[in-house]
């Protein structure tokens, strides 16, 4: 197997879908065959679904945390933050998961693109996001305390930006220009914007592009190298830190 070299000259940008957490028990996005309760995801992961019905997406996001709470990292999230442990400020991971697995393997440079599953908001005044594992009960919608408008899940949907700092703290670590740029994308189907968007910025810098996938997503011929396999196997093997 082809081996990604992690050496005093390597800036490295990790960035994961849900297919690294496959290997922990929780499901991936396309896993739940993009549909749920006959209906598109999108449908319960975005702000028109959210007005419409805010009791049907609190009972997905209340059955995830149900589901996700008992699962942990597999050695794919270990061997990624070992990889931090090793490149220091060189390294930086930006994931599309809200499952919080990989703050639970100790990576600690890591920017949760989409959210976090276990943080809940208003969706009404600004108090910021608050820690909350709470599983609701079936037909609630929990209330803010400050405002009485509806909570909802701190989680970016479809439709909405991206946390603008999020955003600049990739960007800057992209155009850094110390080292050499290095991208490896793992787990991640490719079909989400702005993060599918990542391989083509670090190509434009000249950077040397990997994907680690178990079948080739759709933008997998973007990539330099391309090792297909379970994230949890290959990822442990991949890299060889000098
Ligand atoms: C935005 C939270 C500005 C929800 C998520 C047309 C063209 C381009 C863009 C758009 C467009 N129309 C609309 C857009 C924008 C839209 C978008 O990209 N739509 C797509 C569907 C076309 N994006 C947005 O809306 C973003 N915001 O752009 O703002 C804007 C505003 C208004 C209008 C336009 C633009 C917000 C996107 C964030 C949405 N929220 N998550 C939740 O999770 O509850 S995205 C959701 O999808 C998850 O985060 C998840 O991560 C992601 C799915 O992607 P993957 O992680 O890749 O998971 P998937 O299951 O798809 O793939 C898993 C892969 O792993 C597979 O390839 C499989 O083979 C592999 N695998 C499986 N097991 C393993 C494995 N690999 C290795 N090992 C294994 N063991
Ligand atoms: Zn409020």
């Amino acid at each position: 197997m082809k081996s990604l070299i992690l050496d005093s000259s390597t800036r490295l940008l990790v960035l994961t879908g849900a297919g690294v957490s496959a290997e922990s028990g929780v499901p991936t996005f396309r896993g739940m065959g993009g549909l749920w309760e006959n209906r598109p995801v999108e449908e319960v992961a975005s702000p028109q679904g959210f007005t419409e019905d805010p009791v049907r997406v609190w009972r997905f996001y209340s059955q995830r945390r149900e589901g996700a709470a008992g699962v942990h990292p597999n050695p794919g999230h270990t061997a990624l933050a070992e990889w931090e442990r090793h490149l220091g400020d060189r390294f930086l991971l930006a994931t599309q998961n809200v499952d919080g697995l990989h703050q639970r393997a100790g990576s600690q440079r890591v920017v949760e693109m989409h959210g976090n599953l276990f943080k809940t908001r208003c969706s009404n005044c600004e108090r910021p996001p608050m820690d909350d594992t709470t599983v609701y009960p079936e037909g609630t919608v929990p209330r803010c305390g400050a405002c009485g408008g509806s909570l909802r899940p701190h989680i970016v949907w479809f439709g909405e930006n991206l946390d603008e700092a999020d955003l600049g703290r990739i960007g800057e670590f992209l155009t850094r220009g110390d080292g050499k740029l290095v991208f490896l994308a793992a787990g991640t189907s490719g079909a989400v914007w702005p993060a599918a968007g990542l391989v083509d910025q670090v190509r434009k810098l000249g950077g040397e592009t990997w994907l680690v996938n178990f079948d080739p997503p759709e933008n997998a011929e973007r990539f330099r190298h391309f090792v297909q396999g379970r994230s949890g196997e290959l990822l442990p093997r991949l890299a060889t830190l000098a």
